[in-house]
């Protein structure tokens, strides 16, 4: 009787909220604490910046003091998409144990050159690498359309994040943070801020932009980073990191994104420890079924990126990522946008499933349809992150 009834509490499904009428009451931890001017945010910026390190996505290693590039290059012109470049980059650099590399395909527009240097989208990526290493349909789920970009006149780079942390609790600290001495081997046991996965594949995609900014051919002005799901996670904490990024966009994020933890709908801080270990740091598991007592939510990420520009896209069949809380979280960025001279985002400014919402640097749709990368994300981000290139140049 006690193994039947034990046999059932194990099986039994865990429970999600899926019903806004059941998110609890929540207090949000204030994005400007003292800060009230413009010029008081780039040291709240910091402060932000170092509690998430803290206690959510853990410390990475510092950048490299001498990093180097290699790269090969092919012409590719498939039926009816513009004739592009394909270019391997190969990224070298000392760490304490010695070199390490990490690979970034770049498919660029016909004519980027140092008098027209093309705009870049940075995709951070967990499909499995390939060749072709992009494709031309939609079928994967973090689908990169490279056609259309070019088409738009921008370069796309895949970031692989197999090559610096692989994605697997028991492999994550097998490459990048090894070769730093920060894997398990070495400190015996990960300390409370032992950095993850999230921000190690984030920290590659800066490596990128190290490369960006001495290719001629590149605007390292005008970068953007996105990812899909893990790796919209990922993006959102890679642009919050690095100012170097002007647009920062993350596709479906969820939990540990875009989405306010503290709302616990869908995948909640416990559910998400729990999975995927190695995607955050130590301590954020002292955050389980205990998300009011996190010094931040995720909207003091959202925050992060301004005076920049940063942009969530939902899915609205896509409950488990909360799409509501990922629109929420830019809400409750207001405070640090308003500093910028940025108009304010309302609640009532969710839109409908198929709708699109921008108001200064901030950018929101919801796509009618599940978890996914697809065109129509693809579309609206193109379109996001051009027009801020252009504000921000007038
Ligand atoms: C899910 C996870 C989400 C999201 C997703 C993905 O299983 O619960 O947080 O990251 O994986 O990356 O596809």
């Amino acid at each position: 009787m006690l193994a039947a009834l034990l046999l059932a509490a194990v099986a039994a499904p865990q429970e999600f909220n899926y019903d806004e009428a059941k998110v609890p009451d929540y207090t949000l931890p204030p994005v400007l604490a003292e800060a009230d001017a413009p010029e008081d945010w780039p040291q709240r910026r910091a402060e932000i910046v170092k509690l998430f390190e803290q206690h959510v996505y853990g410390v990475t290693p510092p950048a490299p003091e001498s990093i180097a590039f290699e790269t090969s290059s092919e012409t590719v012109q498939w039926e009816g998409w513009p004739e592009v470049e394909w270019r391997d980059v190969t990224i070298a650099y000392e760490t304490p144990s010695g070199p390490f590399s990490q690979g970034v395909t770049v498919v660029l527009p016909a004519g980027a050159s140092a008098e027209k240097p093309a705009p870049v989208f940075t995709l951070i990526r967990y499909t499995p690498r390939s060749r072709p290493p992009i494709s031309k349909d939609e079928p994967e789920r973090d689908y990169c359309p490279w056609g259309p970009i070019a088409a738009a006149g921008c370069a796309v780079a895949v970031v692989y994040v197999d090559d610096v942390a692989p994605d697997d609790k028991e492999r994550f600290d097998s490459k990048l943070l090894k070769a730093y001495g920060l894997d398990r081997e070495t400190l015996g046991e990960r300390p409370a801020d032992g950095c993850g996965a999230l921000a190690a594949w984030g920290w590659g995609a800066s490596r990128f932009l190290d490369y960006c900014e001495q290719a001629e051919d590149l605007d390292a002005e005008r970068v953007a980073i996105l990812g899909h799901s893990r790796a919209g996670k990922a993006a959102w904490w890679a642009g919050a990191r690095d100012p170097r990024f002007s647009v920062v966009i993350s596709n479906n994020s969820g939990c540990g994104g875009a989405a306010l933890s503290r709302r616990r709908f869908g995948e909640t801080v416990a559910k998400i420890n729990d999975s995927f270990p190695h995607w955050f740091c130590p301590r954020f598991r002292t955050y389980d079924n205990n998300e009011d007592a996190l010094p931040v939510d995720q909207h003091m990420l959202a925050a992060a990126m301004a005076p920049r520009a940063v942009y969530a896209g939902s899915a609205s069949e896509d409950g488990w990522a909360d799409p509501r809380g990922e629109f929420l979280s830019l809400v409750e960025a207001n405070p640090a946008f308003a500093l910028c001279g940025d108009p304010r985002l309302a609640p009532e400014d969710m839109p409908e499933p198929g709708g699109v919402v921008t108001k200064g640097r901030r950018g929101y749709h919801l796509r009618p349809g599940g978890h996914s990368l697809k065109k129509y994300d693809w579309e609206r981000y193109l379109q996001f992150a051009t027009e801020q290139w252009k504000n921000a140049a007038d």
